[in-house]
C-alpha cells in the first residue's frame, strides 16, 4: 500500500493523504539555518545547532506523534468555521490534500469548502531565515471573508534547558513587537547578541506573542481561542511561553488568489550593534528590517526558490545514472544523494528519532557521511574534515561527538570508541580521491582544539593508525574499548554485583576485549594510508603501513576466522563472540563486510565462504540482519546489544548501515546479482508498495528495519540520519555501477546484475565531465579495458582529463 508517489521530474515525493503511518518529514536549509518539516507542517527550526540555538519549541514523544510546528489557521469569518490547511493541528477532514517534499523545501496544499491554500516552506540560500509563502484561492462562486492566523511557539534557545528548567524559564521570556514584526529576544538581557523574528507581508488585524493568550486556558493547538473568536489579543509575553502569531484579514472575490509571506528568522548582531535591542533604530531600521523587507517581497521569494532549485540541480548533476531500474535511478540521482547532504548537515542530531539535544556531530558518523557527499561539495568536506580532526586527542583517540556550534568535543559522551580514529583515514582518503588536493595533508590542525598543539593533518592520520597499534589485545587484535562501530557491543563491562547493568559497569579500566571488526577496519585504513603516504613520497612509511596491514590480516586469519565466517570479537574474559561455539550471536554481519572490504580473504576463498554464510544465515527478504541467533536474554557482559528485544536495533535488527558492506563485498567478488539483490531489498523506493509494513518515508533510508525475530519484521525505524545513506550511495554508485574516484583518476569497474544489458552515466570529476556508456551484451561480466574517446585503455582507470573537458568512455563487460 502507498501513501503517495514519486514525481521524478520535479524531484519530489508527493504524499496524498495526511495520515501517513508516521510523520514523513523533510529538511529545510542548506547551510546554517535549518528546520524539520513534516507532511502536516510539524517540526522545528534552529540555527546551526539543534541543541544550543533552537528557534522553535517541539514536544517529543507526543500524542499525536507530531505536534508543534509552522502552523497556519484559516477561518471563514462568515460562519466562524476554522481549519488547518496542513491538516494538523485541527485535523479537519479536508476536501483535498497534497504534500510535496522536494529538495530543501516542502509545499503543502489543500482545499476545504472551496478555499484552496498552498504553503511553500523553504530557506533561501545564504540567509538565516525561512519563508512561508501562503497562497489562498477562493474557488467558491461568491466572495469569501477569511481570517488567517500564523503560529509558532518560540523555544528559549537552549533546547535542553527549555525542556527542563521551568522555574527559571517561566520568568525569562521576552518579546518586542515593532511595526508588525514579532521579535523573540529572551536572553537579550544577558547581553547576548541574537534574537528571532517573525514577520508578515500584510497589514495585521492583530497579533499574539503570548501562547496562553493565543490558545486560551486549557486549550490546545486544535482549538486556539484567538482563531475561534476570530480576533488576536495583541498580547505581549512576559515570561511564560513566548509565541508568534499574526492575524491577517483576507477578502477574496470568486476565483481570486492572495499571496501572503511570513518570515521566521534568526539574527545575530554585528559587533558595533552587539547589544542594541531588536527594535532599536540601529538594529531594526538599519540591520534586520532591510532583510525582512527584501524577503517579504513575492518576487524575491520566487527568485530565491528558483535559486534553491538550481543549487540542487548543480549538486546532483555530479553523478547521474540511467539504468534499467527506476528505483535505482531515483535514489542515486535524487533521494539518496539528498539524504547524504542532510546527514552532512545534521550528522545524527535532529530528526524524528533524534531530539537534537542528545547528540552533536559524530566523529565516526561524520567521517562516514563524507563518503556520500564529498563529490558534491568538496570544499565543505574539507572544512568538515579539519573540524573533525581538530577534536582528535594527541593520543590519536577521539571524542565520540562534538557540538556543531562550538566545534568542541562533547564531554558528556566521552571517548574510548576504539574504531573512531580509523574512520578519519577513510574520510580523508575519500576526499583525496575525489579532489586530488594533497595540500590538505599539510593543513595545521590542533588536538582537542588546543591552540599551540597544531600538527599537520597527515600527522593526525598517523596517530589514528598508531592509536590502534598501541592498543592490541591478547590475540594481537585491536582492543575494542567502550565499543566499536557497534555502539551496543560493550564487552568490557561485566557485573560484580547482582543487578548491575552495562550502563553502570561501563568500560572497565584495563579491559582487554578485542574486535575483529576493528582489525578489518584497520587493514582497510592502513592500506589507504599506505597509498596516501606513497603519494606524498614517503615510501618507507607506506611500506610500514602495508606491512602492518599484512600482519593484521594474518592475525585475523589466525584468531578471527571461525571456519565458515569471520568472528566478531573476544570479550573481557577472552571468550570468543560471533562463533559457532556461542549459543547465540554466532555470526555477525560487521566483520564479514569490513574484512572483505579490506581485502581480507579475497585470495584464499575465506571471503567467499563468509559471504555464503551471510546469505545462508543472515539474509531475509527485508535485508540482512545484524547477527544470529538473536540474544534471547540480557547478558551484562555483552552490554547494550542484549538489552534490545530480538530483532530490534543491534540485537539482530536489519541494521541498514551494514548491508552495503555486504553489497560491496559481493561486488568485489564479482557477484553482481547478489550485490544488487541486497541493494533492492532495503532500497526505500523499491519498498514503497509495502509502505504499510515499512511505515517510514519511502524516499530515504532508515537506520533499521525490524529483523526476522521481531514481531514487526519489515518495519523501518529511525529514518534519515544514518550512515546507511552514505554507504548505500557508495555501494550502488561506486561498486555496483562501479564509478569510483581514485587517487589517480576515475575508475570504472561495474559489477551489475546479469540480466542488465548495461547503463549510462554522467560523472563530473575534478572539473571534467565523463559521459559513460556501459554495455553487458553476453551476461554477467567485468571490464578489462575501457575505450576512452575512441582509444583503448587497458584496465579500468580513466586517466585524468583536463578541467573543462568532456570525455566519452565506453565499457563492455565480458564474462571471464
Ligand atoms: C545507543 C544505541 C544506538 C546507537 C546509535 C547508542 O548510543 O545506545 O541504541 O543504536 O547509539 O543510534
Ligand atoms: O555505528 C553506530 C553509529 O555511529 C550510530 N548509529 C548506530 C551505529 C551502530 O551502533
Amino acid at each position: 500500500m502507498r501513501f503517495g508517489h514519486f514525481d521524478d521530474d520535479r524531484r519530489e515525493y508527493v504524499i496524498d493523504r495526511p495520515d501517513t503511518p508516521l510523520p514523513w518529514i523533510n529538511y529545510l536549509g542548506t547551510d546554517s539555518y535549518f528546520g524539520i518539516v513534516s507532511n502536516t507542517g510539524g517540526g522545528y527550526s534552529f540555527y546551526r545547532d539543534a541543541k544550543l540555538r533552537r528557534l522553535t519549541r517541539y514536544r517529543y514523544n507526543n500524542a499525536p506523534r507530531d505536534l508543534g510546528g509552522r502552523y497556519v489557521y484559516l477561518r471563514d469569518d462568515s460562519d466562524g468555521r476554522y481549519w488547518s490547511p496542513s491538516w494538523q493541528p485541527t485535523r479537519t477532514e479536508l476536501d483535498s490534500y497534497e504534500a510535496r517534499h522536494g529538495l530543501s523545501y516542502t509545499q503543502i496544499s489543500s482545499t476545504y469548502r472551496g478555499i484552496h491554500a498552498e504553503t511553500l516552506y523553504y530557506v533561501p540560500l545564504g540567509e538565516t531565515l525561512e519563508v512561508w509563502r501562503v497562497r489562498v484561492t477562493n474557488r467558491r462562486h461568491n466572495r469569501a471573508e477569511l481570517s488567517l492566523f500564523s503560529s509558532v511557539e518560540f523555544c528559549l534557545w537552549d533546547a535542553q534547558d527549555d525542556t527542563t528548567n521551568f522555574q527559571r524559564n517561566f520568568s525569562t521570556g521576552q518579546v518586542e513587537v515593532v511595526d508588525g514584526v514579532i521579535y523573540h529576544k529572551t536572553e537579550y538581557r544577558e547581553r547576548r547578541d541574537h534574537f528571532a523574528y517573525f514577520a508578515c507581508s500584510e497589514p495585521l488585524a492583530g497579533f499574539d506573542t503570548d501562547r496562553d493568550a493565543f490558545l486560551g486556558p486549557y486549550r490546545g493547538w486544535e482549538t486556539p481561542i484567538a482563531v475561534e473568536r476570530g480576533r488576536a489579543s495583541d498580547s505581549i509575553a512576559n515570561g511564560w511561553a513566548p509565541h508568534g502569531s499574526h492575524h491577517v484579514k483576507i477578502s477574496l472575490a470568486a476565483g481570486e488568489t492572495k499571496e501572503i509571506v511570513f518570515l521566521l528568522g534568526y539574527w545575530e548582531n554585528p559587533r558595533d550593534a552587539k547589544f542594541d535591542p531588536p527594535g532599536s533604530q540601529t538594529v531594526n531600521k538599519r540591520l534586520v528590517r532591510p532583510v525582512i523587507e527584501r524577503w517579504l517581497d513575492g518576487d524575491t521569494v520566487e527568485r530565491g526558490f528558483e535559486a534553491l532549485r538550481d543549487h540542487w540541480t548543480k549538486l546532483l548533476d555530479t553523478v547521474t545514472v540511467r539504468t534499467p531500474d527506476a528505483d535505482t535511478d531515483r535514489m542515486v540521482n535524487i533521494w539518496n544523494a539528498y539524504q547524504c547532504m542532510v546527514t552532512f548537515n545534521m550528522s545524527r542530531s535532529a530528526s524524528g528519532y533524534e531530539s537534537g539535544i542528545g547528540r552533536g556531530m559524530g566523529f565516526r558518523d561524520s567521517n562516514q557521511d563524507l563518503l556520500g557527499f564529498v563529490h558534491m561539495i568538496p570544499e565543505r568536506a574539507k572544512e568538515r574534515i579539519l573540524d573533525i580532526a581538530a577534536t582528535q586527542l594527541d593520543t590519536g583517540g577521539a571524542y565520540h561527538q562534538y557540538q556543531p556550534l562550538t566545534k568542541r568535543g562533547n564531554n558528556d559522551i566521552g571517548g574510548g570508541f576504539n574504531d573512531d580514529p580509523l574512520w578519519l583515514v577513510l574520510g580523508v582518503a575519500a576526499y583525496l580521491k575525489e579532489t586530488g588536493d594533497k595540500a590538505i595533508l599539510d593543513e595545521a590542525v590542533p588536538f582537542d582544539n588546543k591552540p599551540g598543539s597544531e600538527v599537520s593533518l597527515y600527522e593526525h592520520l598517523r596517530r589514528s593508525v598508531s592509536y590502534t597499534l598501541d592498543r592490541l589485545g591478547p590475540h594481537g587484535l585491536p582492543l575494542i574499548g567502550r565499543a566499536d562501530w557497534n555502539d551496543c557491543l560493550n564487552l568490557n563491562c561485566f557485573s560484580e554485583e547482582p543487578g548491575e547493568s552495562f550502563q553502570t559497569t561501563g568500560n572497565r579500566e584495563g579491559g582487554v576485549a578485542e574486535s575483529v571488526f576493528i582489525a578489518g577496519l584497520f587493514v582497510l585504513a592502513a592500506k589507504e594510508l599506505a597509498e596516501i603516504a606513497a603519494g606524498c613520497g614517503f615510501a618507507d612509511e607506506a611500506e610500514s603501513y602495508r606491512q602492518n596491514a599484512e600482519k593484521m590480516t594474518g592475525t585475523i586469519a589466525e584468531h578471527g576466522w571461525d571456519g565458515a565466517w569471520f568472528r566478531r570479537a573476544y570479550d573481557y574474559f577472552g571468550t570468543v563472540i560471533g562463533s559457532s561455539e556461542n549459543a547465540e550471536g554466532q555470526i555477525f554481519i560487521e566483520p564479514q563486510g569490513m574484512c572483505v572490504l579490506a581485502g581480507v580473504g579475497l585470495g584464499d576463498g575465506t571471503a567467499a565462504r563468509a559471504l555464503d554464510s551471510v546469505a545462508e544465515r543472515l539474509a531475509t527478504p527485508h535485508g540482512i540482519v545484524l547477527q544470529q541467533p538473536a540474544y534471547s536474554s540480557y547478558h551484562v557482559e555483552l552490554g547494550e546489544i542484549s538489552t534490545y528485544p530480538p530483532g530490534y536495533k543491534e540485537n539482530a535488527g536489519i541494521f541498514c548501515h551494514t548491508n552495503p558492506w555486504i553489497m560491496i563485498a559481493e561486488a568485489m567478488r564479482g557477484n553482481g546479482d547478489a550485490a544488487y539483490d541486497y541493494y533492492r531489498r532495503i532500497n526505500p523506493s523499491a519498498r514503497e508498495d509495502i509502505s504499510e509494513v515499512h511505515r517510514c518515508e519511502p524516499y530515504v533510508y532508515a537506520q533499521m528495519i525490524a529483523g526476522k525475530d521481531a514481531p514487526t519484521h519489515g518495519e523501518a525505524k529511525n529514518s534519515w540520519l544514518t550512515g546507511t545513506a552514505a554507504w548505500n550511495f557508495a555501494a550502488i554508485s561506486q561498486w555496483i555501477l562501479g564509478l569510483r574516484a581514485d587517487f589517480d583518476g576515475l575508475r570504472i569497474d561495474p559489477v551489475i546484475p546479469g540480466d542488465w544489458d548495461g547503463f549510462t552515466a554522467t560523472r563530473r570529476f575534478r572539473g571534467a565531465t565523463y559521459e559513460i556508456e556501459v554495455r553487458q551484451p553476453n551476461g554477467p561480466g567485468r571490464a578489462d579495458h575501457l575505450v576512452v574517446d575512441g582509444t583503448r585503455v587497458e584496465g579500468t582507470l580513466v586517466p585524468l582529463a583536463p578541467a573543462g573537458a568532456t570525455v566519452r568512455v565506453e565499457v563492455t563487460l565480458t564474462p571471464s
